[in-house]
């Protein structure tokens, strides 16, 4: 009993209760998205399915299913994501922010994603990862380097009255730490019908 207790609370927490979501973790290699997923999956309750591409990783919490891709470099696992959801409920894109050297790659895939007819209107939050590391870019440097300056919606409960406008925002976080990126899927959550 306590431990669904607990379940449900966690879902809760993530503000997906009751949600049916299929979420695609992207971005390049080494940017922290099996890390997230396995942060998700040992802190919660769950049922993990093998992987069945070597390039990526799928999680389910109750409803909501997770999956990862790499983008970038590893030319094989390019655009997969494209066979696994007919239709995608919003897309968690992580960016590794100490590795600035990376930033012109991450935009240039973030670029092709937000043009992607297929993901036309899907939410996307931008997960700035690795904060703890000291000198990783800041949350301005990062939406200036990813040209996102002035293309955000808003932080917070932000009612989006033109239902054409895709929501869109940056939070800074250290998945290692379990800092940030709960309020990223808060936020998240508020746009996945
Ligand atoms: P990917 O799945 O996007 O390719 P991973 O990325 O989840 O494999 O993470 C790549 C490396 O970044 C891992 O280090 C991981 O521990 C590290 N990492 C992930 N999140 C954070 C974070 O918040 N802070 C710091 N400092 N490191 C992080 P290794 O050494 O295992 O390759």
């Amino acid at each position: 009993m306590f431990l669904i207790d607990w379940f449900y609370g966690v879902l809760a927490s993530l503000g997906l209760w009751q949600k049916e979501a299929k979420i695609l973790f992207l971005g390049l290699d080494n940017a922290g998205k099996t890390t997230l997923l396995h942060m998700l999956k040992d802190e919660r309750l769950v049922q993990h399915q093998p992987t069945q591409y070597p390039t990526s990783e799928e999680l389910s919490i109750g409803k909501i299913k997770f999956k990862a891709f790499d983008l970038g470099g590893h030319q094989i696992a390019r655009r997969v994501w494209k066979d696994y959801y007919a239709k995608v409920d919003a897309v968690v894109y992580l960016v590794d922010a100490y590795d600035k050297e990376r930033f012109a790659e991450s935009r240039k895939e973030l670029d092709a994603l937000l043009s992607d007819e297929s993901l036309a209107n899907v939410p996307f939050l931008i997960l700035g990862n690795k904060i703890d590391i000291p000198y990783a870019a800041s949350e301005d440097e990062l939406r200036y380097h990813l040209g996102l300056t002035n293309f955000t919606t808003g932080k917070g409960k932000v009612n989006l009255a033109d239902s054409n406008v895709r929501p869109l925002e940056v939070f800074m976080c250290s998945i290692v730490r379990k800092m940030g990126y709960g309020d990223g899927f808060k936020w998240m959550s508020q746009y996945i019908k």
